[in-house]
């Protein structure tokens, strides 16, 4: 299940943080093949220049049962698969969240459409120009709001519609392109802009306005690699907008265009879905209910979901996140949330992605119940219950990990 080389190479990627500042097109090209990149760039990425964009059904990537859990048109990722593993989620290993499905999208004839009342020079950006602009790299966690769904069935005994996440609807990884920032002073936004809304060429135009502070944020990006690989197609190639911290939703995927208001914007991502609806939240003058913006504090055992270990000393791991901070304190209950113990808290631990962590268990025979809560560096934590909301997201409160000891 480890593979230490790979492992070996994203950790030493972390703290080297490739810049890709000033590279023509081919540059880059060249320095990611001679990393990661070689079988990317020989398969998927010249087979969608070559092809146009033709929607295929589906996903690209091979999704093997043993990593992924299907849910429709998505894959979660198993949490068992990342067991010891490296800091970065493996884009091969990277949960997929599509409404419909990957759309291939060639290079050549794409352009980022950047239009909109609050610019005095809209204009297209083609592929290489986005690549020859200033490059930034993030690390940082994508998670979708849904992520924990299917725990509210117990919680509140209500089964919700909609993908039944347990917890691997996340990843962390290393993500390179250009400031938004960047593309909005070129194209010449005014100080009147309110909303900036990117626009994806899927099926259905996925699509969700932000405020405009977030989009001018400085880690707020226009993505085009993804763990020094050129972007996959299932993760957004050519380019995709990262919000980092904020509901995934806002993060759209093979980006067409760009509007940009002095009116605020509206989809039905900001208005009927990624809104709180429930007997806690009230609708806004526009919105079934409050938006959701920031993600809140989780945690995983890097265990199958109702599997089974031998009867013997374990060394549990796992990985908290938070959307707003990083992870300060992390403890694990054994039996069922009667005693509580500190984690280990393990290096890095780095703002919006997540800690590992772990602690020794010395597995007695039987059915048990791993609990796990985190705290974030702004004192959020996690409560044994939260209020219910209709669609289900933002699931912060414990999580009651099922294991069988034979
Ligand atoms: N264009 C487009 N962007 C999209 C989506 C989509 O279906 N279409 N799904 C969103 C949601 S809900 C999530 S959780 C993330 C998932 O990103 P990933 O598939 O790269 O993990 O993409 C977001 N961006
Ligand atoms: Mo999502």
């Amino acid at each position: 299940m480890n593979r230490p080389d790979e492992r070996e190479y994203l950790d030493e990627r972390l703290w080297t943080q490739a810049r890709a500042v000033g590279l023509s097109r081919k540059q880059f090209l060249q320095r990611l093949a001679m990393t990661a990149g070689a079988a990317v760039l020989g398969g998927a990425a010249r087979r969608g220049e070559a092809q146009g964009s033709t929607p295929t059904p589906g996903l690209v990537k091979p999704t093997p049962a043993d990593q992924f859990y299907t849910l429709g048109t998505n894959r979660e990722m198993r949490w068992e698969a990342m067991y010891g593993r490296g800091y970065l989620t493996p884009n091969e290993l990277f949960f997929v969240r599509n409404h419909t499905s990957t759309p291939r999208i060639a290079v050549e004839p794409w352009r980022l459409k950047v239009y909109g009342s609050a610019l005095s020079r809209p204009r297209d950006f083609t592929y290489d120009e986005l690549l020859s602009m200033p490059s930034v790299s993030v690390i940082k966690a994508l998670e979708c709001t849904g992520n924990g769904r299917s725990f509210f069935e117990k919680s509140h005994g209500k089964k919700i519609e909609g993908t039944q996440w347990k917890l691997g609807g996340i990843g962390v990884a290393e993500w390179t392109g250009v400031r938004l920032a960047e593309v909005l002073d070129r194209a010449g936004v005014k100080k009147s802009a309110v909303d900036v809304m990117p626009i994806g060429l899927d099926e259905q135009k996925v699509r969700r306005p932000m405020p405009i502070s977030r989009a001018m944020h400085e880690d707020t990006l226009l993505v085009y690699a993804m763990n020094g690989q050129v972007l996959p197609p299932d993760h957004g190639y050519p380019v995709r907008v990262l919000v980092p911290g904020w509901s995934a939703i806002s993060s759209i995927k093979w980006a067409g265009s760009l509007e940009v208001a002095d009116i605020p914007l509206y989809s039905p991502w900001n208005t009927e879905s990624y809104v709180m609806v429930g007997p806690t939240y009230t609708p806004t003058a526009t919105a079934k209910g409050p938006l959701v913006t920031s993600q809140v504090v989780k945690s995983a055992f890097e265990l199958p979901w109702d599997g089974t270990l031998p009867a013997r000393r374990h060394l549990l791991r796992g990985r908290s996140w938070s959307g707003v901070g990083k992870i300060s304190r992390v403890e694990v209950s054994v039996d069922g949330g009667r005693t509580w113990q500190r984690a280990r808290l393990r290096e890095p631990n780095l703002p919006q992605a997540w800690t590992r962590w772990d602690l020794d268990w010395d597995a007695p025979a039987g059915d048990h119940r791993l609990l796990a809560r985190a705290t974030d560096s702004r004192g959020n934590t996690q409560p044994a219950t939260i209020p219910f909301n209709q669609l289900g997201y933002l699931y912060s409160a414990v999580v009651e990990h099922p294991i069988h000891v034979r």
